[in-house]
């Protein structure tokens, strides 16, 4: 083994990941109906640029080319999502067949190339409709999830794709209905952790209809962030034990350990009654599992804070009185977030550790953001190079890791920050939708062909 090249278990799988809104564009072609994104990017200062989905990639129309990208690459796998409103326009009732038909037109494409597809049924597209009664706040939004899941599964089962329920309900409760950096732009305290609790319930609920034939492999992608302490101060343990609640524990707890952490109470019973939990949800939340989609992209230092609402009641969820304070001297990204690979092997071997249950795990997520077009991403190869040593440390210290995915193929809508972020293997150019392969991505090759 060198140390650029560490050896992994035979059949461990190597791909990129994207998500609709973030690539197709045609948000007005076959049916598609608006969903909270497309809202969202209308409103002034919600989205830097003013930028919008509207075109994204076009990969709605290029998907071959982008096979062909991937075929480069010598990927065996593909992660990708399906978009509720292409599916269901108002986010229940008949499904839209155009929507359905483009997702089995990759598929086709796909399994002739060989590249086994990870199906993400929720990448953040909430179709508006359902928002406007509520979104997920509303417990019947789980039950609206779990149909268009069975959906999706009687279309594309044939295809036996990997099925992912969520990606990250901690952005798409928090960032969304308590930071209001995200879609739908709400700042709320019960709000959003009603939203956090319905979206568990909905992969819960989504589980079983997922798997009427047997054979189906089902799982969840949540992100995760170790919390560091900024200091050994208690106050600092005690911050980062809250930041840790909020990101990771909320959501690993109650999908693998079968009860949310006691410390819910302490840390949120100021802003909620959780009288949005009813008697047999942990039971639905906590249905086996064939994998586990892990998102890493950086750890957290964090320092005890003042609140930014002094009254405990009026909180946001977001608002536990923690401030990020990255040592100096940590490397950090182009987006200035931190460069920690040991992070990611603290997180691998620490859940496995916590829960002896673990099924085996896929990293579905990881990749170096930057502005610019260089196409030269020497920040990005030695990103990877890093964290992929960290997942063979992990496979060594007995992790059952079985597969990375690279965020992502393409440069695309990074949300908040539009297009001005890239964290593409490939350039994308927006004007002339010209794909240009960077450094990464001939590095990530190599890696493959070496495996
Ligand atoms: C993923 O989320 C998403 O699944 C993917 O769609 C996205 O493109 C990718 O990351 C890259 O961002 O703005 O400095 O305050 C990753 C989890 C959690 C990472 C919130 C960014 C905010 C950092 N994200 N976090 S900052």
């Amino acid at each position: 083994m060198t140390h650029d090249f560490p050896v992994f278990p035979p059949g461990f799988v190597w791909g990129t990941a994207t998500s609709a809104y973030q690539i197709e564009g045609a948000a007005r072609e076959d049916g598609r109906g608006p969903s909270i994104w497309d809202t969202f990017c209308r409103v002034p200062g919600a989205v830097a640029g003013g930028d919008t989905g509207d075109d994204a990639c076009d990969h709605y129309h290029r998907f071959a080319e982008d096979v062909r990208l991937m075929t480069g690459l010598g990927a065996g796998a593909y992660r990708f999502s399906v978009a509720w409103p292409r599916v269901q326009p108002e986010g229940h009732g008949r499904p839209e067949r155009r929507g359905l038909d483009f997702y089995k037109r990759l598929l086709d494409l796909l399994r002739d190339r060989g590249i086994t597809p990870f199906v993400t049924l929720y990448h953040w597209d909430l179709p508006q409709a359902l928002e406007d009664r509520g979104g997920w706040r509303e417990r019947d939004t789980a039950e609206r999830f779990a149909d268009y899941a069975g959906i999706v599964h009687d279309a594309l089962a044939g295809w036996e794709p990997y099925w992912i329920t969520l990606n990250e309900p901690y952005c798409s409760s928090i960032t969304g209905y308590a930071e209001g950096r995200h879609a739908p732009g709400a700042t709320e305290g019960h709000g959003a952790l009603a939203a956090a609790h319905h979206l568990l319930l909905a992969h819960g609920l989504a589980v079983p209809r997922l798997r009427t034939q047997g054979g189906e492999r089902v799982g969840i992608t949540l992100n995760m962030s170790p919390a560091v302490p900024a200091s050994p101060s208690p106050r600092d343990a005690e911050a980062a034990g809250r930041q840790d609640l909020l990101v990771n524990r909320q959501f690993t707890e109650p999908v693998f350990g079968g009860a949310y952490p006691s410390d819910m109470e302490e840390t949120f019973g100021a802003i909620t009654d959780f009288s949005f939990r009813r008697d047999g949800d942990l039971e639905i939340i906590g249905a086996p599992l064939d994998f586990f989609g892990l998102n890493y992209y950086y750890r957290i230092h964090v320092a005890d804070a003042p609140h930014a609402e002094p009254d405990p009641a009026r909180r946001t969820a977001f608002d536990i009185g923690v401030r990020a304070v990255t040592p100096e001297g940590t490397a950090t990204s182009g987006l200035g977030w931190p460069v920690e690979p040991e992070g990611l092997r603290q997180t691998l071997t620490g859940l496995a550790t916590r829960h002896p249950g673990l099924p085996p795990v896929y990293v579905t997520e990881n990749g170096y953001g930057e502005h610019g077009d260089d196409l030269d991403d020497q920040g990005r190869v030695a990103y990877l190079r890093g964290h992929v040593a960290a997942v063979a440390e992990a496979v060594a210290q007995g992790v059952d890791v079985r597969g990375y995915f690279c965020w992502s193929l393409l440069d695309n809508f990074e949300w908040a920050r539009g297009y001005a972020a890239r964290f593409g293997l490939v350039h994308v150019d927006y004007r002339t939708q010209t794909r240009t392969p960077k450094t990464s991505y001939h590095w990530l090759r190599d890696r493959i062909a070496s495996t």
